[in-house]
């Protein structure tokens, strides 16, 4: 097939143009390096030293012998966007391409539009260009279990069933989401269905609880072909970051009680499941949505397994209560149900002790690139509030 991977120099994006172009199929990526930039706007950066897109690009055709296209550009430049597409002629296009943190979203106005900017125009752009020059090709978006928020309910697939005033009906999901970045994914999700119902477009929405991992089967192939990895406060996943935490004996900063439980999976089955929907496209006209994790755990939970499985390897890991920069519930039913890409065969790799042991093993490889500075967070859900105590509850024994 013809794939298009837009983001394809991010976290998830490079491993997956390298799985599906292992795979036989004609890979191109698109990227703007919003993610590199704004770690420089920062001073921050991936602890994994990543190389170039054209480094990486190179690398993979020599260990693989197969080439990927790259196009560099942004999905706001809606002419870049359908010259791309025009050019390249996609069956499939995987859409990673957004401002994919949730506290970088809040941590001030200006980057509350840029995060809704890149990502709700972005898809808008890419929508009108798959209507326009390539109506048959199917849509992968990367979308996230935030959108539904904690209700006190169980969490369906996308859609409901509800019987209301004696009728019935299957409609979208209620969506309850706690953040500006998630709450972006909330109006794309609204603009893809559309784009489904009224011009017959053909979309799966895949909603991801929260990535951990390094390694993937074609990034271990070569020290080039690496991925990004980040711990910092706005762009680091809680495992990611509790794991550096623990190898350069940072307390693990646990927000309020650690009672937040959420969807979680491995690196390596986001290619799994992105591989999966992709072979099995959507019909035209649906659009389809997965819930895409494999297991459930609560914040305490992840930082107890980390303590053990770092305990093992000579780490006195301290896990430590800080004052809950965001606004979320720390005690909350959550019930999510996930079984349509089981169903079509998707095979868990599951968390325990050995798996966070690989990954304390290759942070300590690159342990002196940590910039400490950037673990603590800063950004406030409510700015003004809690203003010092994290520093207190940094320096308390
Ligand atoms: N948390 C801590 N300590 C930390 C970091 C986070 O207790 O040092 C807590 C947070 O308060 C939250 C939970 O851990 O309750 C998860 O936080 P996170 O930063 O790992 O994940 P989140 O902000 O939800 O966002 C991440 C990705 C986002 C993706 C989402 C999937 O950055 O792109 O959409 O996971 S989900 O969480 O299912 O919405």
């Amino acid at each position: 097939m013809r794939i298009l991977i837009l983001g394809g120099d991010g976290y998830l994006g490079w491993p997956t143009a390298m799985r599906f172009s292992a795979g036989g199929h004609k890979v191109s990526v698109v990227d703007n390096f919003s993610r590199r930039r704004w770690h420089v706007q920062h001073s921050t950066g991936s602890l994994t030293p990543i190389r170039s897109l054209a480094d990486r690009v190179e690398a993979w055709l020599q260990v693989s012998g197969n080439e990927i296209g790259t196009f560099v550009g942004s999905m706001e430049d809606a002419d870049f966007l359908e010259r791309v597409i025009a050019e390249t002629l996609p069956e499939a296009i995987v859409h990673y391409a957004e401002q994919p943190s949730a506290p970088y979203s809040m941590k001030s106005r200006e980057a509350a539009v840029e995060t809704q900017y890149t990502n709700v125009i972005g898809t808008l752009n890419l929508l009108f260009a798959i209507r326009d020059r390539v109506p048959d090709c199917h849509l992968v978006k990367l979308g996230t279990m935030g959108e539904y928020g904690t209700p006190n309910i169980d969490i369906e697939e996308g859609f409901i069933e509800i019987e209301h005033k004696g009728r019935r009906d299957t409609l979208p999901f209620p969506k309850m989401p706690g953040s500006l970045y998630h709450l972006s994914n909330v109006h794309d999700s609204h603009n893809i269905h559309f784009a489904c119902r009224i011009w017959g477009l053909r979309a799966t929405e895949l909603n991801q609880g929260v990535v951990y991992g390094v390694e993937t089967a074609e990034s271990a192939e070569h020290d080039r072909l690496i991925t990004r990895f980040d711990y910092d406060e706005y762009f680091g996943t809680v495992l990611n970051r509790f794991c550096v935490q623990a190898v350069i004996g940072h307390p693990m900063t646990v927000y309020g009680e650690g009672g937040q439980t959420r969807g979680f999976l491995n690196i390596r089955d986001t290619l799994q499941c992105v591989e999966l929907a992709v072979t099995n496209p959507a019909e035209l006209g649906e659009f389809r949505v997965f819930n895409q994790f494999t297991e459930q755990f609560s914040v305490s939970q992840l930082a107890e397994l980390v303590r053990r499985s770092g305990e093992e390897l000579g780490y006195g890991v301290e896990v430590r209560s800080f004052p809950i920069p965001r606004i979320e519930a720390e005690r909350h039913y959550y019930n999510a149900t996930n079984t349509k890409l089981i169903d079509l065969g998707l095979k868990p790799h599951h968390l325990g002790e050995e798996l966070v042991r690989s990954m304390l093993r290759i942070i300590e490889r690159h342990k002196g690139r940590v910039i400490e500075r950037a673990i603590l967070p800063t950004t406030r859900w409510k700015p003004g509030e809690l203003l010092g105590e994290v520093e207190a509850a940094e320096r308390r024994p």
